[in-house]
């Protein structure tokens, strides 16, 4: 897979743009970032925290497709978790998912006191930080499309408007999610596809597109 990215803030939307080809779907993930310089004790308040956090995220997300959880005080061990799930995937993906997420966090970023990991199907982050409803503009990640615009300006002007379209379109879903194609001309199109946390104020936007050239 080849795949492309950029970042831009509009008004209050923080976007995080993923342009890929090909559609990657499977157990492993598209990224993840071991996001705190501190270390939670073993088998400690923190980690059974944690693991509380995780369970309640669990149960919580997959009827909405979003679940925000604190357990424990503030600065005692307080651990903080978000899980959204894409607004296509339904509950028991959704499930699936999330738990996947939880335990395979664990073992990519062992004893950290925050993380944040993507699939393609949902995202999963806990942190010790209070970041609930705080745009994060530190954890992103892209994935690169190699092959280039013929006709980059236009492209760029193109692109840009269509995720200002969807970006509008999620906000006003129930799901705050949404997806879309954009004709280019001859066989080329652009897929997009856009799914923001549920904070109405302040929203997390995560964005994939992807170009298809020569109707591949
Ligand atoms: C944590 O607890 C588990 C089960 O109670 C135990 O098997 C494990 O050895 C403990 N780990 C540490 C590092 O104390
Ligand atoms: C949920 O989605 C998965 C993956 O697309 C599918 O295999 C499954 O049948 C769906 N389940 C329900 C209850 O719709
Ligand atoms: C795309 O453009 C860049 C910069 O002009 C160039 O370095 C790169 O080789 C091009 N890639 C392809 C696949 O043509
Ligand atoms: C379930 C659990 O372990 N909760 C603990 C979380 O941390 C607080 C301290 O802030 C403890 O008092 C809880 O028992």
């Amino acid at each position: 897979m080849c795949f492309s990215k950029f970042s831009f803030s509009m008004s209050l939307l923080s976007l995080t743009l993923l342009l890929q080809v090909g559609v990657g779907v499977g157990a492993d993930p598209l990224a993840y970032s071991c996001a705190s310089s501190e270390n939670f004790t073993p088998n400690g308040t923190y980690f059974s925290n944690l693991s509380k956090l995780f369970g309640n995220l669990y149960f919580k997300t997959a009827p909405t497709g979003f679940g925000v959880e604190v357990v424990g005080q503030y600065s005692q061990n307080q651990v903080n978790g978000l899980a959204l799930c894409r607004g296509d995937v339904n509950a028991t993906e959704c499930r699936t998912c999330v738990a996947g997420a939880s335990s395979e966090i664990g073992k990519l970023c062992p004893y950290n006191k925050g993380a944040i990991i993507w699939y393609d199907s949902c995202l999963l982050k806990y942190s010790d930080m209070d970041f609930i409803g705080k745009i994060d503009n530190k954890n992103k990640f892209y994935l690169v499309n190699v092959n280039n615009a013929s006709d980059p300006t236009t492209f760029n002007q193109r692109t840009k408007r269509f995720l200002s379209y969807l970006s509008s379109e999620a906000y006003a879903a129930p799901r705050m999610y949404a997806a879309g194609e954009l004709e280019l001309g001859g066989p080329d199109k652009l897929y997009g596809l856009l799914q923001c946390t549920r904070h109405r104020l302040q929203q997390f936007c995560i964005l994939y597109f992807e170009e298809n050239e020569n109707g591949n």
